[in-house]
């Protein structure tokens, strides 16, 4: 049948049939990791049944590191290097999984020196109605601007931090984000020459070295560009899916803070690291 590859809603992201994740070939990886740098955004539907090892050996096709989350209570209980991210509690009460990993946009891991190249999830349960992913293609987003703000973002920094969006976890102290850290507004893939938007509501802080009133004008701008609805998608989950992103070509927004109780979703996640200080 042979790998083929067809557009996710909206023409954001790629859907890559013909492949089985429990044996990918070494064909099947490269079409993979070709696919991703294409499209930035890549879904493998009815990957049913996966292992952990499975899921991290998919993951590796991206990356060579994978690394375990801030979170060590949601990691699984066979590896750190997998996150589980789940509205179920046991019958103690004792919560299953992170319930919420981000309703709001955000690249993975932008407040750190070397944030995280890319993320995959392995959906295991999914509700009915509701907890769609959202994503924005930053690549896309860049291309669609007009030169003249190509010009002024290009060159311009900008200091991220977690703690920029506040959350009870920062209050009890459970997690303290690290110091601010700074990267460039706009990132070049070194591997396709491909430029992409780099910053994101939840972490970017400020454009370095401009008034904070016209880095928040500059930022929304931005944002209100990212999100006009062309560079968007909102991705249904069927139970054996599997999705991952490039984090420094894309955005993305969990709606879980929505989903009704009632309705469960069971998803593993993992993090393939960076490779480097963004360009
Ligand atoms: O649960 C989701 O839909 C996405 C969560 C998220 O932001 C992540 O896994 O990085
Ligand atoms: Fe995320």
């Amino acid at each position: 049948m042979g790998i083929q590859i067809s557009p996710l809603p909206g023409g954001i992201g790629a859907e890559i049939h013909g492949i089985d994740l429990k044996a990918p070939s070494h064909d099947d990886r490269r079409a993979i990791y070709q696919a991703y740098l294409d499209h930035r955004i890549i879904a493998l539907r009815g990957q049913d049944g996966l292992t952990t090892d499975n899921v991290m050996d998919a993951s590796r096709i991206l990356g060579p590191e994978l690394e375990p989350h801030v979170f060590t209570r949601y990691h699984h209980p066979d590896t750190p290097l997998l996150m589980v991210l789940s509205n179920r509690v046991d019958t103690a009460g004792n919560e299953k999984g992170l319930k919420d990993a981000g309703s709001f946009w955000h690249s993975d891991v932008s407040y750190k020196e070397i944030p995280a190249k890319a993320t995959m999830l392995y959906a295991l349960e999914v509700p009915d109605v509701g907890g769609n992913t959202l994503f924005c293609d930053m690549a896309a987003a860049y291309e669609g601007l007009p030169d003249a703000m190509k010009a002024r973002l290009n060159g311009l920094q900008a200091v991220h931090n977690y703690a920029h969006t506040p959350r009870e976890i920062f209050k009890t102290g459970e997690v303290t984000p690290p110091p601010d850290c700074v990267h460039p507004v706009i990132r070049t893939n070194p591997e396709n020459g491909c430029k992409s938007i780099y910053i994101n509501p939840s972490y970017t802080v400020r454009i370095k070295g401009m008034p904070i009133e016209e880095s928040d004008a500059l930022k929304d701008e931005i944002f209100a560009h990212c999100q006009n609805g062309a560079y968007c998608m909102s991705y249904g989950w069927r139970v054996g899916d599997v999705v991952a992103w490039d984090n420094a070509a894309s955005m993305h927004a969990a709606t879980t803070d929505k989903l009704d109780p009632t309705k469960h979703r069971t998803i593993w996640r993992t993090i393939i690291s960076g490779e480097g200080k963004p360009a």
